[in-house]
């Protein structure tokens, strides 16, 4: 029989499998190697390290969790089995005849007292989201056995993929169990809850699985049961590591630790190592050195109370109607219903003044690409207008500028990746924007060899050492036209730096300031970047090297907008907007790495390239003269700049706020 599928994928990349009774939608599979490699390096590279907890899930994990949950300590699933096969019935009287959507489905055990009382009245649709797609298949196939009548629809993808292809699916109830949300740091719940709100429809439901807090003693006798399975399930963790990804953890040198944190209100489970070792990750090229003592957070268990979850939710209109609590064990069923956004009362003198301001600002924030006209202007020409005046007045020696505003800058960062490079394994990628300015699509598949980038723009400090150690008078290092260009302004350091009593300086913007030593230089040309580069054995990337090294995700094959993510720029993620009026320490944003684990390559200076303003194939635009420059400045409106954006300038341009990272062939 074939059934009518209640999903229809807008964009390539998903296939569909139908069996006998159900359906399932998977995404293009990604690198998964490369994706643990990643998340590793990631929580590797930051302070404090941590692991992400999804690594624990594999097989052999999953598996172990299995017999977690049947420890006599270990109460939160059991009692949530309790609570819904208690309330389940209520909930589908509540939220009436609605489709039911899962995410972080896995083997849908707890989810059959929601479908016994869904099927008890009537034809009911069942969509599990898993990015495991072992998983979902193996859950599709047992609840086709098991419930005749019921129409499944699995997909096997990320949450996020998962529940925009399910926009359609109405009216519906989401629901996320296991207090799994547990797993999540503040910050990443906030960003799970707005997608979440941000995808339902007023009316819609969500329900949420929460463990509330309790005494520390169960809490802490859960999460280290004396069967001694949560220490199998971290040991697990080690183990996969050297598996899949090269590495030689002595195993035996691997404890688990877990407490319950109060100040945080988490339990904490860490892999603690007795002795001194090595962690590499092959995949990324990277080694890390672990002292003896060193503890890696490896997994947190957030406790909740129900008001507190019910005001965050709030703020994300989700409205708790419903909360069934277990008293004996302490943990909540909480259901959510999706209230249409209460558009804030703002009068319309303040409006104005507020749109005035942010103006002047930032002229105003522009969706990617797109020229937007407003009240008759193209506010992506007026952005980069701007960003020229600017380069203007710095450039002239004589010009002054204070600006009206401007915020604190980030922190000094505590780690600075300077002179650091990383790798990018070679293989198949996408490059260029369908929804972009047209120089900038169409969207097109790349094959590149493995190469290596910088993890930050080159720094003032580095380019010092090139000037001090007479790059400037090293014929051999320049190009043809690069000495042209050197012998014709006689340039000896960039055109701004002055020598003040024997010390270096940087004429910014009217005033003489130290240079500082962790800034991107800037305001060099193409010639110097790849003099430079060519002074520390390096080269520059090329445009297709640089967007792949920004925005190619592995381990889903998906181009990201920005390094980061998905999200716009706020003032935490990048150097954008004339917020600050200057390049910030590389490093000052460590959060918005790119996958490959690159920083700042969106804002602070615009990075040369190797590869000249040809249009793409397939691209009406006309073509352009001179080079490619990425990434935007300090001075770039936020909103036209992103991974697929494309500058160009005369390469012997020392006007524009442009500096440069280096590339790297492999060593084999
Ligand atoms: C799967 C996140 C719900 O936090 O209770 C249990 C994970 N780790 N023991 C939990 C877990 C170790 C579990 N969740």
């Amino acid at each position: 029989m074939k059934s009518q599928a209640l999903v229809h994928p807008k964009q390539g990349g998903w296939s569909r499998v139908e069996d006998d009774g159900y359906i399932l939608h998977l995404d293009t599979p990604g690198d998964a190697a490369l994706g643990f490699a990643a998340s590793v390096m990631h929580g590797m590279d930051g302070y404090p390290r941590r692991l992400d907890p999804r690594w624990l899930y594999d097989g052999p994990g999953s598996d172990i969790y299995e017999r977690i949950t049947e420890q006599p300590e270990y109460y939160p699933m059991r009692t949530e089995d309790r609570l819904l096969a208690k309330n389940a019935g209520n909930i589908r009287d509540v939220v009436g005849d609605v489709a039911v959507v899962e995410l972080g489905s896995g083997s849908s055990t707890k989810t059959r007292h929601i479908l016994d009382a869904w099927t008890a009245s009537g034809p009911t649709r069942y969509v599990p989201v898993d990015i495991s797609s072992a998983a979902v298949g193996a859950a599709c196939k047992q609840l086709a056995a098991a419930y005749p009548g019921l129409h499944i629809e699995g997909i096997a993808s990320t949450y996020t993929r998962g529940v925009e292809l399910v926009r359609d699916v109405g009216p519906r109830m989401v629901m996320f169990l296991g207090s799994t949300i547990g797993n999540l740091s503040p910050d990443e719940t906030q960003g799970f809850l707005s997608m979440i709100a941000d995808s339902l429809a007023p009316g819609d439901w969500f329900l949420l699985g929460v463990d509330l807090v309790k005494e520390v003693e169960r809490l802490e006798a859960a999460y280290n049961d004396s069967a001694g399975y949560t220490a199998a399930f971290f040991h697990n963790l080690a183990a996969r590591i050297n598996s899949e990804l090269g590495a030689s953890i002595p195993t035996d040198a691997v404890r688990m630790v877990s407490y319950f944190n109060t100040d945080l209100s988490r339990v904490e489970m860490y892999l603690a190592f007795d002795r001194a070792c090595e962690l590499r990750v092959e995949p990324l090229k990277r080694t890390y050195r672990i002292a003896a003592g060193e503890m890696i957070l490896a997994e947190i268990s957030r406790k909740f109370h129900v008001e507190a979850v019910a005001s965050n939710a709030a703020r994300f209109d989700l409205s708790l109607e419903q909360r069934y609590v277990d008293e004996e064990s302490p943990f909540a069923m909480l259901l959510f219903r999706r209230v249409a956004s209460v558009p804030h009362p703002i009068p319309a003198e303040v409006r104005r003044l507020r749109q005035a301001s942010t103006r002047l600002r930032e002229l105003t924030t522009v969706l990617p690409g797109a020229a937007v006209d407003v009240d008759g202007c193209d506010f992506r020409a007026l952005a980069a207008s701007q960003e020229r005046l600017l380069e203007r007045i710095q450039s002239d020696p004589e010009c002054w500028y204070d600006p009206p505003f401007q915020e604190r800058p980030p922190p000094r960062p505590s780690r600075s990746p300077v002179g650091e490079m990383r790798y990018v394994p070679g293989g198949r990628s996408f490059m260029g924007a369908d929804d972009g300015a047209d120089f900038d699509g169409p969207r097109h598949p790349v094959e590149l060899p493995a190469f290596c980038i910088g993890a930050a723009p080159v720094t003032n400090g580095e380019y010092l050492l090139f000037v001090l150690g007479g790059g400037y008078r090293d014929e051999a290092l320049w190009s043809e036209e690069g000495l042209a260009a050197l012998a014709a302004g006689l340039w000896v350091a960039p055109s701004h730096w002055v020598l003040r009593d024997g010390l270096w300086c940087a004429r910014w913007f009217g005033r003489v300031v130290p240079l500082d030593p962790l800034r991107p230089v800037v305001m060099v040309s193409a010639w110097e970047a790849e003099a430079y580069a060519r002074w520390v054995g390096k080269r520059l990337p090329s445009e297709a090297e640089w967007e792949k090294a920004a925005a190619w995700d592995a381990g889903i094959a998906m181009s990201r907008p920005w390094p980061w993510g998905d999200e716009t720029a706020g003032p935490m993620t990048a150097n954008l907007g004339l917020r600050v009026l200057e390049p910030t320490a590389v490093g000052s944003y460590p959060e918005s790495r790119s996958f490959y684990g690159c920083h700042q390559m969106i804002g602070d200076v615009w990075e040369w390239t190797t590869s000249a303003a040809d249009v793409y194939p397939g691209s009406g635009a006309p073509e352009k003269p001179g080079r490619i420059l990425r990434g935007g400045s300090f001075a770039t409106t936020t909103g036209v700049v992103s991974n697929t954006r494309r500058e160009w300038a005369d390469p012997s341009s020392r006007d524009r706020f442009s500096g440069f990272r280096l590339a790297d062939c492999p060593a084999p």
